[in-house]
């Protein structure tokens, strides 16, 4: 490709409104420009990087036994309907009318669509198992789209849907999918981790969160150094070990004012106390109750723990007016005098306590030498906290440290809830009628392209891996109007576009500054430079990820280029 005809808007400046390297980056690098808030247009630089991700995903789609299908973006609201998904979704789900005033959603994921058509067509356990995946835009009205395309309201999915006749046929659906994935980001050439992740509202019985390592990713994850245990914070696990002796106040527990005292902190200073002998309490809504939720004062509580634990659809911190009409004081909260039907859950570490601090339930009041068990019952303990590094592997007793990654896949076992809400059933051998198994796979295509800049950048731009550069080889003739220069950077891109690679020649007019500033922002894995030796046939050959460059004979140079390419990819 010719640069001078390439629709190739690069820019010196940042974008404002870009926070991240990634959305900075693919906006200069002219990859993509932003239409409106959280929706992308991508340049044909941008995409062919997504092309090329797409490719991946296919190849390994099919080798793993997928069949590609193309579903509708516009989905009739009856389909989410017979789930109840057209209530349980707020403002994020996007819907239209058409012209007969009829309700649709504009698709922000397919298990809906897929399982209507495969009920509708196939009802046999000699087609079973079946896995059918499509390539497709998904909309999100997210609420907050920011990282360029890592949320955006608009986005390249692979969703992927399998249909089995037992668990064991979807546990093998599974490991099948996984496996693919593994080779799919490993090919991409992404750091990435698979954690355990909590199944959210989806349900399902086991999920894995595909993380591709990044320190602005949204999620963290909590992994072992001596180990392979790794799992979204939400899910990960804690070792709890009772204290070995516990020591118990004798002294019972008293009502002392603490006006104005609210948070652990001021507690500390106005007990000359540490946070791990504070019983910190919280107050949700589950569903349509309340519940308190308690752990030690240095410790966090996991609201989705929580949310597992009293099995709820919604769990929501209660507003403040909730608390009043609850008689709850904000700041004062404990497990104590709390109105009728008020559930109270602890985490495990509280029953360890010997002579705690606790809210009186009582604007301006604190008890102090609280006894969990003597002074207070919980309906239950459980893990609800957060891990911290340094805790111990639930694993193997290893060291737990912590990451940060971007989720660019998500594998979920979904069991029946889809098949049985809609009847997609199956006639066993025994001819009778069981509800398919599923299980669903998703691949954030877009947001792959953003982690891969992400990982893949220094502060002169991209440095594309091989496999998804947009083009292998950038030539640079430094001055086009130096005959000599123009001449041999031309034969050189006949040459190597003959020889198979993907060639970019910037045969822009521009001053030699220039072109090596664009060069290295847009980031292709070697550059040809033709400068002041084209007369002796010289040229210069600069790997753009190591820096390394070197002189080469035209007439060696495609030997060289082959080495490079296979030390690249
Ligand atoms: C919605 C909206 C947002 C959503 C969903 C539904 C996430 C929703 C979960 C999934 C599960 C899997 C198939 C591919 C892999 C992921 N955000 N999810 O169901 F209506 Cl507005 O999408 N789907």
């Amino acid at each position: 490709m010719k640069q001078s005809k390439l629709f190739l808007p690069t820019l010196r400046e940042v974008p404002a409104e870009a926070e991240i390297a990634s959305h900075q980056l693919m906006v200069r690098a002219g990859l993509m420009r932003q239409l409106v808030s959280g929706v992308y247009t991508y340049l044909p630089l941008g995409l062919r990087v997504l092309r090329k991700v797409q490719e991946i995903v296919r190849e390994e789609m099919d080798r793993a036994g997928a069949q590609e299908i193309s579903m509708p973006a516009i989905q009739p609201a009856e389909l989410w309907q017979e789930t109840g998904r057209w209530d349980a979704y707020g403002p994020e789900l996007m819907r239209l009318k058409d012209r007969h005033h009829r309700d649709f959603v504009l698709g922000p994921t397919h298990e809906e669509v897929v399982t209507s058509l495969v009920r509708d067509n196939l009802n046999t356990y000699k087609k079973l198992p079946i896995n059918l995946y499509q390539i497709q835009t998904k909309y999100r009205d997210e609420v907050r789209p920011r990282f360029g395309v890592i949320r955006s309201r608009e986005f390249i999915m692979k969703d992927a849907y399998s249909f089995d006749v037992s668990r064991e046929g979807l546990d093998k659906s599974y490991q099948s999918m996984y496996d693919a994935y593994t080779r799919i980001f490993t090919r991409a050439g992404l750091t990435f981790r698979a954690v355990e992740a909590d199944a959210g509202a989806i349900g399902g019985k086991g999920t894995h969160e595909f993380m591709a390592l990044s320190e602005i990713g949204e999620d963290t994850i909590a992994y072992c150094t001596s180990c392979d245990y790794a799992a979204n914070l939400e899910k990960a696990e804690v070792v709890y070990k009772p204290v070995a002796e516990r020591t118990v106040t004798e002294a019972p527990m008293e009502k002392v004012p603490t006006p104005g005292v609210k948070t652990i902190e001021q507690l500390m200073n106005h007990f000359n106390m540490e946070a791990r002998q504070f019983i910190k309490a919280l107050v949700f809504k589950a569903d349509d109750r309340f519940v308190v939720a308690l752990v030690r004062g240095d410790h966090e509580l996991n609201d989705v723990k929580l949310k597992n634990l009293v099995d709820a659809n919604v769990l929501a911190m209660a507003t403040e007016e909730e608390m009043k009409k609850l008689g709850i004081p904000l700041g004062f909260v404990g497990p104590f005098h709390l109105p009728e039907g008020v559930e109270v859950y602890a985490d495990l570490a509280v029953q360890d306590m010997g002579s705690a601090v606790a809210g009186a339930n009582e604007k301006d009041y604190h008890y102090t030498h609280v006894v969990p068990g003597r002074d207070f019952t919980v309906q239950a303990y459980a893990d609800l906290r957060n891990i911290v590094e340094g805790d111990e592997c639930s694993r193997c007793g290893g060291h737990i440290a912590f990451a940060r990654g971007i989720e660019v896949g998500h594998v979920f076992k979904l069991g029946t809830r889809y098949s049985e809400k809609m009847g997609a059933k199956f006639l066993d051998e025994n001819g009778k009628e069981q509800p398919m198994i599923m299980g669903c796979y998703g691949i954030g295509i877009s947001r792959m392209v953003a982690a891969c800049v992400e990982q893949n950048h220094d502060e002169n731009g991209i440095i594309w891996p091989w496999s998804l550069a947009p083009y292998h080889i950038h030539v640079v003739p430094v001055n086009v109007k130096n005959e000599e220069q123009k001449q041999l950077a031309e034969s050189i891109y006949e040459m190597l576009g003959r020889a198979g690679y993907e060639v970019l020649l910037d045969d822009r007019p521009e001053r030699a500054g220039v072109k090596f500033k664009d060069a290295d922002l847009i980031g292709l894995p070697i550059r040809v430079t033709v400068g002041g030796k084209a007369s002796e046939g010289i040229v210069e050959c600069k790997v753009r990820k190591t820096g390394e460059s070197q002189d080469v004979h035209v007439d060696e140079l495609l030997a060289h280029i082959q080495h490079f390419a296979t030390s690249l990819q």
